[in-house]
């Protein structure tokens, strides 16, 4: 468990290494990356492009930087990308998109954040004066702001054809790409053949401290890795990052199951406590979203009742929670959880009666 005896739920970003990724670290080999002399970041850069099935990969410092380098290498100024409306590029990375890359946003509502095919269509906007040139379209797989639903390969060879059909590129915000994965129980590959490159993190359920990896052809990652350095990011020892990224992808992936049956459990729980309402469809991977709107309390009444039990949750709206599950959570915390939030909901409900 995370922050002293608080049971975490905010997100499975505050996990934190495991003893064999200190003791990686420890141990690694390392070199200047900038001269592209780092060994244990050139070892996790080969083992990220295989397992996905690109050419190369790029470790950058987190998901946001792998998001805009990507942007920045995909895409010239100027250019429209097309994405998901509720998208974390959308929301949660500063603006960076147009302040940094320049590009021009032109985001796309969906149902539990798989684009339709039809909008991605009418999203792309012919040859024409007035017009921006469309470049680029970006899913998220699986989707933070939908609940950490799923992409199938189906659903993304469809929006594939229609990127194909325009000749543009098709990128994946993959943060947690390894859930959608052992969720549909399918090779990490099957959800990778039909993008041009995509980023992951290795900071989010499989436990390390620090990194995101980018992966595509040479030729990209060869851009990629120039944009990286003019943003800043060009790491030198950077095998103390990639010695755990390495751990993570030898052993940390097949444990995102037991996340997956914790949220489960957590959203049945919660499923059942009235006042609270749950849409258990969304509850694909390691998230858990409830709805408060019904006990008409506001969301820092709920959050300091909750901490006041030792449970931290995040909050998207002031009706609508998200908790995480993740390594430090286990079946025990989740009940604890439930019971918490039995207690709160039976207390708010007596205090409007
Ligand atoms: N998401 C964080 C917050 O920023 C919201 C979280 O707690 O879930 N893509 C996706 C889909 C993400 O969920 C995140 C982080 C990122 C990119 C950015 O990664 P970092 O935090 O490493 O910059």
């Amino acid at each position: 468990m995370q922050t002293g005896k608080l049971i975490d739920l905010r997100s499975d970003t505050v996990t934190l290494p495991t003893e064999e990724m200190l003791e990686a670290i420890r141990h690694a080999d390392l070199g200047d990356d900038v001269y592209g002399e780092d060994p244990t970041v050139n070892r996790l850069e080969d083992m990220a492009a295989c397992k996905m099935g690109k050419e190369a990969g790029l470790i950058v410092s987190s998901g946001t930087q792998a998001n805009l380098v990507s942007l920045m290498s995909n895409a010239q100024r100027g250019e429209l990308v097309v994405l998901e409306s509720e998208s974390h590029m959308n929301w949660y990375e500063v603006g960076g998109i147009s302040s940094i890359a320049g590009l021009m946003p032109w985001p796309v509502r969906s149902q539990y954040g798989v684009l339709d095919p039809k909008d991605v269509e009418a999203a792309i906007r012919p040859e024409n004066i007035h017009f921006p040139k469309p470049a680029l379209v970006c899913i998220e797989n699986t989707h933070n702001r939908h609940g950490g639903t799923v992409i199938t390969p189906a659903q993304l060879q469809s929006i594939r054809r229609v990127v194909d059909s325009h000749g543009l590129t098709l990128y994946m915000d993959g943060a947690r790409i390894f859930n959608a994965a052992i969720a549909l129980k399918v090779d990490v590959k099957e959800l990778t053949k039909p993008l041009d490159n995509l980023m992951f993190c290795l900071s989010k359920g499989l436990c390390c401290p620090v990194g995101s990896v980018i992966v595509g052809s040479r030729e990209f990652i060869k851009k990629a890795r120039k944009v990286r350095k003019v943003l800043g990011g060009g790491m030198r020892q950077a095998g103390i990052i990639a010695a755990a990224g390495i751990v993570a992808l030898e052993k940390m992936i097949d444990r995102l199951e037991e996340d997956h049956i914790n949220a489960r459990r957590l959203a049945e729980g919660i499923s059942k406590v009235e006042g609270l309402c749950v849409d258990l469809v969304r509850v694909q991977t390691n998230m858990v979203f409830f709805d408060t709107s019904a006990l008409k309390t506001s969301d820092e009444v709920i959050l300091s009742k909750l901490k006041q039990e030792g449970i931290l949750a995040s909050t998207l709206t002031k009706y609508r929670f998200r908790l995480v599950t993740h390594s430090g959570i286990e079946r025990e915390h989740v009940e604890k959880t439930v019971d918490a939030l039995v207690h709160i909901a039976d207390e708010l409900r007596c205090h409007h009666s």
